[in-house]
């Protein structure tokens, strides 16, 4: 992830925005949205570009690249600005309403006059819209639930690929400075909870106060929320708080375990320190009568005195992993560097930003020995795919796989399942894959009683191995969709589809609680990046991570497994 490209995508995503709210040419906005798009996954920072260089980026041309130069070298661009001024800032503010577009934006300004998500609520309650063309009851129920989404994402909770970036930023400036024996980030972002509240660094010295003023000085910092011996506080240019505790190099292991939390995790490791004539805390783990210090220096020591197996964070949420540890009952779960492949990848031959080409030599540099390009399908109209262009590009794949001898290259899509559980292409055309995923992309309001019946149709179709992001949710911009997932894990088993763990930090879906129901009937699992670029494989993590948190093993994940194996689950003893 390249910083200054993510924040050029914000700028040029919000100057689309801009351009269609105030009335502007429609294919303008497109052409900046795609621009945006590009750069935010474009894998060289924007920075180190001129003009000439920033206009090979796809679907940057001259006027915009020279925006880009201008907002390098200012910090501004002058015709945004303008635009915005243009706007007003309540016009604005409707925009980040997720389920609301720009173009319904305007038309609620310039029809009724609304210019704040205050006015829009009490047009809403006054049934004002219904009388608008393109608005009905359904966006009324949609407006309101994207308000609640907005107000919801105002909790200050934000992605954990966003916190990880600043975590791990810190954790290299203060590993740097004379004195540190250790430092690392702890809290939800070391159990990988998908979104996180703040982030907690910490650090073992003899001495804290470099560690604290270095914090405080950092170009990203923004404010200075405390600034103590024990504890510092900053709030970050983008708004995130990050905590940061020094400890005594002799209490390392139990500050790691209590600033890991959960908060419920460690009410019950704390119980079992008590039932053992214990006390723990921060500093250590002591005899409650002599006071005396029996354990501290690391995690393992600390579990091993509670009769403890060291418990991986991503398991630490009170969700049974005490008792389990106690039994010696703890699963071995799976890792990264477990991952053999990536089966769900896109490319630019539909809405990908990299080549095939591209995207297959950023997977071997990641040392798999699979690899599954999966473009959209032509149901999914946008992205206008035919049969021509599929079976060209699985020429190419066929090409390339004889060029990487390490690594296995597969052919597959990913299919649209419609309202009824169709799917794009005809049987005989699907058999030719090694691999479909289908997906729900459209119709997300339908009853429940359809979705969990178009979910199912999807699982006892033979050629889909794999349901991609199951859920459809876009976590803090909208919900999933209302299935029977019981049913629908329960048919996952019965045909032996996988279910995925889509690894993008903004889906990460199914998440780690479906994931336990999921494998309690019995279904495997892939976990895949759904790369659209090649800077997006490494979100892997996130989707091991998550994997983790849903208690999964090496056997549950099909894409770790040996390639024969895999193939045996694709093509499937179960299908026909
Ligand atoms: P977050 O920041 O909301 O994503 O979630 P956490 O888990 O990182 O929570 P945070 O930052 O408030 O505290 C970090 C850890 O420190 C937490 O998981 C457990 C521990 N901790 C903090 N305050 C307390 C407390 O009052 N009691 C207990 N038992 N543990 C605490
Ligand atoms: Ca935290
Ligand atoms: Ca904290
Ligand atoms: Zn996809």
């Amino acid at each position: 992830m390249v910083r200054a490209n993510e924040e050029v995508e914000a700028l040029l995503q919000e100057y689309a925005d801009l351009i269609a709210i105030s009335g502007g040419d429609a294919f303008k906005a497109r052409a900046y949205e795609k621009a945006a798009r590009a750069i935010g996954g474009h894998p060289v920072d924007v920075t180190r570009l001129d003009v000439p260089g920033l206009r090979k980026i796809p679907h940057v041309g001259a006027s915009i690249a020279e925006k880009v130069v201008e907002y390098l070298h200012t910090g501004r661009v002058a015709v945004i600005e303008e635009t915005r001024a243009e706007v007003p800032a309540g016009v604005r503010e409707l925009i980040a309403i997720p389920t609301l577009g720009p173009k319904k934006a305007m038309v609620l300004h310039e029809e009724l006059g609304i210019t704040s998500v205050d006015q829009l609520l009490a047009a809403v309650h006054a049934e004002r819209l219904r009388d608008l063309k393109g608005f009905g009851e359904r966006t009324e129920e949609n407006i309101l639930h994207g308000i609640a989404l907005l107000q919801k994402a105002g909790d200050g909770r934000i992605l954990i690929s966003a916190a990880m970036d600043v975590a791990e930023q810190i954790t290299g400036e203060l590993s740097g400075i004379a004195g540190c024996e250790r430092c690392t980030y702890a809290g939800s972002l070391r159990r990988m909870r998908e979104t996180i509240g703040d982030v907690d660094v910490l650090v073992a010295a003899e001495r804290s106060a470099p560690f604290m003023t270095a914090l405080t000085e950092l170009p990203y910092t923004a404010e200075v929320i405390a600034h103590g011996a024990k504890k510092t506080s900053i709030r970050t240019t983008k708004g995130l708080q990050v905590d940061l505790r020094v400890l005594p190099p002799a209490s390392w292991g139990a500050g790691l375990q209590y600033f890991t939390g959960s908060k419920g995790h460690n009410i019950r490791t704390r119980a079992i320190a008590v039932r053992n004539g214990l006390k723990l805390s921060e500093y250590g783990l002591f005899d409650a009568e002599s006071g005396e210090s029996v354990a501290s220096e690391t995690e393992e020591a600390v579990y091993a005195r509670l009769g403890l197996p060291w418990i991986p964070p991503p398991l630490r949420e009170d969700r049974g992993e005490v008792a389990a540890g106690l039994r010696g009952d703890l699963p071995e779960l799976v890792a990264e560097g477990d991952v053999r492949g990536d089966l769900h990848t896109h490319t630019d031959l539909t809405d990908g930003l990299s080549s095939l080409a591209d995207m297959v030599a950023a997977a071997a540099a990641r040392g798999y020995a699979y690899y599954a390009v999966t473009d959209h399908a032509p149901d999914l109209a946008m992205q206008r795919m035919t049969e021509a262009k599929v079976l060209a590009q699985r020429d190419e794949v066929r090409a390339l796989d004889r060029k990487h001898r390490g690594m296995r290259l597969l052919h597959g899509t990913e299919l649209n399942i419609g309202p009824d559980g169709d799917v794009d292409w005809p049987d005989a055309f699907l058999a030719e894959f090694d691999l479909c995923v289908a997906s729900v992309h459209s119709h997300f309001n339908q009853s429940r009683q359809a979705l969990t019946r178009r979910l199912i149709r999807a699982c006892e179709n033979p050629r889909i191995a794999i349901i991609g992001h199951p859920t459809t949710r876009l976590i803090g911009k909208r919900p999933g969709i209302d299935a029977d997932f019981d049913a629908v894990f329960a048919a996952c088993a019965r045909t032996g589809t996988a279910l995925e763990i889509n690894a993008h930090p903004e889906r990460l879906d199914l998440r780690d609680e479906d994931i336990l129901r999921a494998k309690r009937h019995g279904v495997k699992f892939a976990v895949n990046s759904d790369a659209h670029a090649t800077t997006h494989l490494p979100y892997l993590r996130y989707g091991v991570g998550t994997a983790q948190r849903g208690w999964l093993t090496k056997d549950d994940v099909i894409n770790t497994w040996p390639l024969t194996r895999l193939r045996r689950f694709l093509r499937g003893g179960r299908r026909p």
